[in-house]
């Protein structure tokens, strides 16, 4: 059974406990849960992770990486948050790393501040979603499943 990582940066954590109207009112603990039942539903194991550390993500997906160069990983769900806008590193990390990755965001950044609509992980990215609130997620694993 192959993995499906799903990894979240800062601020994440914060889900379901401030701003509802942008992110709605369900916590990292039911985006996990959306996502496993997703990846129940089509046969893949669940990796679930979040940091607030940029270096960490960019460790993460190296081993995500590895897990897919040895058939052992389906790819990436990245959401990156406020890193998406600022790191070249990221960038870097999913070419290094040949990682299959999906960037997510639960917000349409494109109907937002105009600093949220670039992206340094889109170029390096297999697909780009946005504007699904949490739903994003399990839609994000069934795509992945697809890939
Ligand atoms: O829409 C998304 O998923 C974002 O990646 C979320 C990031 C934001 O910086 C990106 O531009 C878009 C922010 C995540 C912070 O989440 C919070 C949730 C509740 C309360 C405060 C922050």
């Amino acid at each position: 059974m192959k993995t499906a990582y799903v990894f979240n940066g800062p601020n994440l954590n914060l889900l379901g406990t401030r701003e509802p109207a942008v992110y709605g009112a369900q916590t990292l603990a039911d985006v996990e849960a959306l996502s496993r039942a997703a990846c129940e539903q089509h046969g893949l194991a669940l990796d679930f992770r979040q940091t607030n550390h940029e270096g960490e993500l960019v460790t993460w997906i190296h081993e995500a990486g590895r897990a897919q160069a040895e058939g052992r990983a389906a790819g990436v769900i990245l959401n990156a948050g406020a890193y998406t806008h600022t790191s070249v590193a990221l960038h870097d990390a999913i070419k290094g790393a040949g990682a299959l990755v999906i960037e997510l965001h639960i917000s349409n950044v494109h109907a937002r501040e105009a600093f949220r609509h670039h992206s340094y992980i889109s170029p390096a990215a297999k697909a780009v979603m946005a504007g699904f609130g949490v739903a994003g997620y399990p839609l994000a694993v069934a795509a992945l499943a697809g890939m």
